[in-house]
């Protein structure tokens, strides 16, 4: 009787262990509910589709999770906002922190391009203050790389690089620890105006650049990856992006370096009483931005990007790859599942039942 008791109460202890396979069915239905607006040029419909399907699946979820980090901030899109809470919010239910970006790369899926995902984070709520940092700027410089980097850069001061180091020398030293030559190193950035100094230094040290229209949590999570040849990732983007990320780089062991970035001066009046401006000079790492020991990560596909297959719809079945890591166990899962869409039905919250999609 005992044991039966202490068997189940892992769960209750740990409730990450089976909450996290419900945040995966939120992002594959915001994928799957976003599908059919691949290539219509309308973000902001395939935004709506997928926060509709995200809040509807967590309207069944007995959880009380508070969005720390949301987007619209930056775009001013329809969107999971700040605030915002999901999940039944049934009392005694576990209490989470979200980060969450419906989808990444609206704009790729409106062109029909590749690299956009759905993506959220989520830790258990700590007693005081949010588990995630909360950046007010819309926009941080960030600097990632892989275990191996991050690691090479704990060990031995002379390798290490951080966000004021010429990339010339970033490149260099990359390539000196991985064991590479400098053409071999692989560097993306996205593809702005604003990057102009970034794209000629990794250009004139004849590395590997790979710029990208948009979407750059892939792109920062992708060195931390195996097999996606990536080595860097460099620029500036948004901030919630970058948390995101750093909640995917506990569980693989990679870093991320991020500093606020201020556009104008109307940004820096705006944020002026935010307390987290006393650390607009502040470097940040992967584990300043999200806390503690418990933090899950979640990602699908919708199009093909270093980290996941889009979503891939033969006749009546629909396939999505998600990819699901927990920071305290280090697991990396990856979900391929087949969805039959003469039965698939989800919740969304704009209807009051379920749905076929
Ligand atoms: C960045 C990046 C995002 O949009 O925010 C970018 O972090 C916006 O950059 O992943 P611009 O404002 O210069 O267009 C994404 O690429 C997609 O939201």
């Amino acid at each position: 009787m005992t044991t039966a008791k202490k068997r189940f109460s892992l769960t209750e202890r740990d409730p990450e262990r089976s909450l996290e396979f419900e945040f995966i069915r939120a992002t594959e239905h915001a994928a799957l509910n976003c599908v059919h607006w691949i290539g219509r040029g309308d973000k902001e419909g395939a935004d709506a589709a997928a926060c509709d399907a995200i809040n509807g699946t967590f309207d069944h979820i007995d959880m009380r999770g508070e969005v720390v980090i949301g987007e619209g901030q930056k775009d001013e899109a329809p969107g999971i906002f700040l605030g915002d809470r999901l999940g039944t919010w049934a009392p005694g239910s576990p209490k989470f922190n979200i980060a969450l970006d419906p989808i990444d790369g609206t704009t790729n899926i409106s062109k029909g391009l590749p690299n956009s995902i759905s993506v959220m984070a989520a830790v258990i709520a700590p007693e005081q203050g949010p588990a995630m940092l909360n950046i007010p700027t819309f926009y941080s410089e960030k600097l990632a790389y892989g275990p191996q980097v991050a690691d090479a850069m704990r060990r031995d001061k002379s390798l290490a690089f951080n966000l004021d180091t010429p990339v010339e020398e970033i490149v260099e030293k990359t390539a000196r620890i991985l064991g590479k030559n400098v053409h071999q190193v692989v560097a993306v950035v996205l593809d702005r105006p604003r990057h102009e100094r970034i794209i000629k230094g990794i250009r004139k040290m004849g590395a590997a650049l790979r710029l990208i229209s948009d979407g750059d949590v892939t792109a920062a999570i992708a060195p931390s990856l195996p097999d996606s040849s990536v080595d860097l990732y460099l620029g500036i983007g948004g901030s919630p992006e970058g948390v995101l990320t750093a909640a995917a780089l506990r569980a693989l062991g990679g870093d991320q370096q991020l500093r606020m970035w201020v556009r104008d001066d109307d940004e820096r009046a705006r944020i002026a009483s935010d307390p987290a401006t006393k650390n607009l000079k502040k470097i940040f790492h992967a584990d300043d931005l999200v806390m503690g020991s418990s933090a899950i990560f979640c990602a699908t596909g919708i199009t093909s990007s270093w980290l996941l297959p889009g979503v891939k719809l033969v006749g009546r079945k629909a396939t999505t790859h998600s990819i699901l890591m927990r920071a305290r166990s280090r697991t990396v899962r990856y979900i391929q599942a087949v969805h039959d869409l003469d039965h698939k039905t989800i919740y969304l919250r704009s209807k009051t039942r379920e749905t076929l999609i």
